[in-house]
Formats: C-alpha cells, sequence, structure tokens
C-alpha cells in the first residue's frame, strides 16, 4: 500500500481544485495553530451527549433495514407509517394561499390575537368566568417547548420568596426537556413519585405525600392530560385530591398541556384538569402545544398562558403580567412565527372547519388506541410473560411499556425498533403492518432475558 503523507499536509478534495499556493500555505499554518488559543477548553465546555431524542431519530433515518420501526419521538404517524397532514390543515394551508392580503410582515409581540384568544377559550371553555373577568393574559410562542420556557423565565424572574426561586416539582418521570428549562433559567428542580412500576399506573399515594411535604408555595408541574411518557392520568377524582393539596399548601399549579384532544379524542375532556383547577380559584400558567394536536410539528405554534385568580384588582395584575410578559417575549424572540399561528387560527375560528378538526383529532386519537389494542391482544396471545393490560390502561401518544434498558437495546440491535430507554414507545409508531412483528420482537427478548 502507498504510504499516505502526513494528513496536514493533505488538501480536502474539494479544496485542491481550486487552491492556491498562498491557500495551502495558510491551511497548513492553520493545521499547525496551538489549539490552546480557544476561550472554549474542554474544561469550560465539555463535549455533551446528543439529545437522547433526536440521536434515535437520526439513527432511525440511517438504518437502512426494511424491517426498521421508529416507536421514537412523540409524532403522529398514519396507519402507512408516514407523517399525517391532517385534512383540515391543507385547508387552512389553501385559505392562506389564497388570501391576497396575506404576506409576511412581524406578527405583534404577543402573537397572532386571533389565534391566543380562541387558544385560551380551548384550554378554559368558552364561558370561563376567567375570560370574561379579563383575568387571562395570553402570548403565542415557539410551540410548547417556547411556551415552557417562557413560563420559566416569568417565574424565575418574579416569583420569588425571600429573594429566592422556588422549587419546582417534576414528576418522576416527566418529559426529559423539563429539567433542562427549568435549571436553565435557575430554577431548582425536585421530583414528585408519579409511575409505579409495579402496577404500571399512578404512585398516587406517593405523589401526594410528597406534595403535601413540600415546602410552601412550590411550583407544581402538571401534565394536563396523556402524560409523557407513562401515558398514566390521574382520574377527574384523583385530580380533585391532588387541587385541594395544592391549595392546602399554596403552592403554585404550572400546566403543560401537549396533547389536548389525544388522550380521549375529545378536547373538552383533555382540558378538564385545568378548568377544575381554574374553577378552583388558582392562580397558575399554561403552557399549550399545537405541535401534536394540529400536526404543527415543525411549524412551531404554542401558547403561553397566564390565569390570575378572582380578585378585585386581577384584570389590573393579569395587565402588569401580560406587560412583563411582552418584555421577555422581545429580548427572546421578538415575535413568534406567523404560518403556523395562521393554520391554527383560521381553524380555530371557523365553526365548520373546528368541526373537522375534532374529526380529525377523533381519526388520531382512535388509530392509537386500535393499536393499543392490537398490541395488547397479540402479547397476550404470544404468551409474552408478564401482565400487559397496561397497555390499553394508559391513554395518549405513549405507553410506559416496563420493558428494561437491556430490553430496549436488544430491540434495536436484533429487531432495528427504535425506542428510548426508558421504555417509552410512541404509540403512533405502529401500524397495522408493523404491530405484529413488534410484538414478537418484544416476546423474544421478554423471553431471552428473563
Ligand atoms: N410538553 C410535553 C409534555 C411534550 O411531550 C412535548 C414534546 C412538549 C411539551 C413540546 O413540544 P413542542 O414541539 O415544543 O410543542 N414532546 C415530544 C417531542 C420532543 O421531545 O420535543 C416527545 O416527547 O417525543
Amino acid at each position: 500500500m502507498a504510504s499516505r503523507p502526513p494528513s496536514h499536509t493533505t488538501a480536502s478534495p474539494s479544496s485542491s481544485s481550486s487552491s492556491t499556493p498562498l491557500s495551502r500555505l495558510q491551511n497548513i499554518a492553520n493545521h499547525m495553530a496551538s489549539p490552546s488559543v480557544t476561550s472554549f477548553p474542554p474544561d469550560a465546555v465539555p463535549q455533551a451527549p446528543e439529545d437522547p431524542l433526536f440521536g434515535l431519530a437520526r439513527a432511525y433515518k440511517a438504518d437502512d433495514s426494511p424491517n426498521k420501526v421508529d416507536l421514537g419521538i412523540g409524532a403522529y404517524r398514519d396507519d402507512n407509517g408516514k407523517p399525517w397532514v391532517l385534512p383540515v390543515v391543507r385547508k387552512a394551508d389553501e385559505v392562506i394561499r389564497n388570501d391576497p392580503e396575506a404576506n409576511h410582515e412581524y406578527l405583534p409581540i404577543a402573537g397572532l390575537a386571533a389565534l391566543t384568544s380562541k387558544a385560551a377559550e380551548l384550554l378554559l371553555g368558552t364561558g370561563s368566568p376567567a375570560l370574561s373577568e379579563k383575568r387571562v393574559s395570553s402570548v403565542q410562542t415557539i410551540s410548547g417547548t417556547g411556551a415552557v420556557h417562557l413560563g420559566a423565565l416569568f417565574l424565575a424572574k418574579f416569583y420569588k420568596v425571600n429573594g429566592a426561586n422556588r422549587t419546582l416539582y417534576l414528576s418522576n418521570p416527566t418529559w426529559a426537556n423539563h429539567n433542562q428549562i427549568f435549571s436553565n433559567v435557575g430554577i431548582p428542580t425536585a421530583q414528585y413519585p408519579y409511575f409505579d412500576k409495579k402496577t404500571k399506573g399512578l404512585d398516587f399515594e406517593g405523589m401526594k405525600s410528597t406534595l403535601a411535604n413540600a415546602p410552601d408555595r412550590s411550583i407544581v408541574l402538571l401534565h394536563a392530560c396523556a402524560h409523557n411518557p407513562t401515558g398514566v392520568d390521574p382520574t377527574p377524582e384523583q385530580w380533585r385530591e391532588i387541587a385541594a393539596i395544592l391549595k392546602e399548601k399554596n403552592h403554585f399549579p404550572f400546566f403543560d398541556t401537549a396533547y389536548q384532544g389525544f388522550a380521549s379524542g375529545d378536547l373538552d375532556r383533555d382540558a378538564g384538569a385545568i378548568r377544575y383547577f381554574v374553577e378552583q380559584g388558582f392562580e397558575l400558567v399554561i403552557a399549550q402545544s399545537f405541535a401534536k394536536n394540529f400536526g404543527l410539528y415543525g411549524e412551531r405554534a404554542g401558547c403561553f398562558h397566564y390565569v390570575a385568580a378572582p380578585a378585585s384588582d386581577a384584570a389590573n395584575t393579569t395587565t402588569r403580567v401580560a406587560s412583563q410578559l411582552a418584555i421577555l417575549q422581545r429580548s427572546e424572540i421578538s415575535n413568534p412565527p406567523i404560518y403556523g399561528a395562521k393554520i391554527a387560527s383560521i381553524v380555530l375560528n371557523d365553526p365548520a372547519l373546528f368541526a373537522e378538526w375534532q374529526e380529525n383529532l377523533r381519526t388520531m386519537s382512535g388509530r392509537i388506541i386500535s393499536m393499543r389494542e392490537a398490541l395488547r391482544s397479540k402479547l397476550e396471545e404470544l404468551g409474552t410473560p408478564g401482565q400487559w393490560n397496561h397497555i390499553t390502561d394508559q391513554i395518549g401518544m405513549f405507553s410506559f411499556t416496563g420493558l428494561s434498558e437491556k430490553q430496549v437495546q436488544k430491540l434495536r440491535e436484533d429487531f432495528h425498533i427504535y425506542m428510548t430507554k426508558n421504555g417509552r414507545i410512541s404509540m403512533a409508531g405502529l401500524n397495522t403492518r408493523n404491530v405484529e412483528y413488534f410484538a414478537k420482537a418484544v416476546d423474544s427478548v421478554v423471553r431471552s432475558t428473563e
């Protein structure tokens, strides 16, 4: 084999054709420069691990097995395993394209008012006294992540006791990004028990006792419905008990709602917990995503809402809060993106399109529910060791299977099935073509690792 010249003298193929002696010299000089000139050495900027969820998506894409199955990121797929542009979204898109007045101007800082007002109604209900009493301030955000972030920033700056930030309690487990969003703005986080590994349901006693023993005026993050990653939601009765504890302890509720309409297929029902808390007179905030229920993932449509408790000065409080949210928003993103906001707003403001959207939501939640049934019955048919009732008991986009990290790894290596290490599967990744393949793969790894 011919020996290769030392690498620092090798011009890259793309530069060799156009390189001049001077640029080659420059290249050599660059390679010889001391590596210590950076202001960001490894001890200051250590190599961070890749985001697990987006890393999973990348690995899935690179896998050329015809059998591969993507159960990673929470994004809806149709029965052919393809992304689904909701028919109602196509119609709204046509409305935009046919509008001679449509342009690419900036939105106001708080976003598209026609969206934010309807978005608040969607959560609180059209007749909500909070709306008529002007106790709600809404800001359009960069989808749900941006809404959680704006809320986190607001609380970091303005919700303090004796000058210190309050601790925010997250369910164990929770959406992984919650931890880093809150710690990025300096809000300390703690956990409350949530998932009971034995029953694969809610650890309600653990949750209640941790919240009851947390310091007064803690912040409690609650998933409004279709809990991510477990698919386990409190019952209406349990929500009432949770609300009673939060009230007793003066805790501050922070709702994250990314799956309204995805859990039960019914928008009102999926907003039940939020509406109950508002009825109980809480002051609270809500981060709302339209990524999943409109299939607008990459368009980044969402809202952040502040709701004041009923009081004589509530409308003034709301105005003050809105003024500070505007300052935060201006410095962070100036104003939010327009396209997804217009799509959602067109649908929310047109009764016929709204009805069609509800139909589209039922199509998505219905297909997911039928996949839960198919998966459970296949596993039971195969006699796969263990109980599988939790697959149909859990609700929403995800199922927390109970598979171990080792089993998850084996599913990926031996069967090209991609899911997060904690055993979460996105139910939307299953379809009539691959559910049997998946069930058989699970059966095989469960037996071989018993
Ligand atoms: N809250 C929760 C609970 C949530 O699951 C997500 C997304 C978001 C907020 C934010 O979504 P956005 O696209 O910013 O509106 N979850 C899925 C995608 C992700 O992690 O970004 C997921 O867990 O797969």
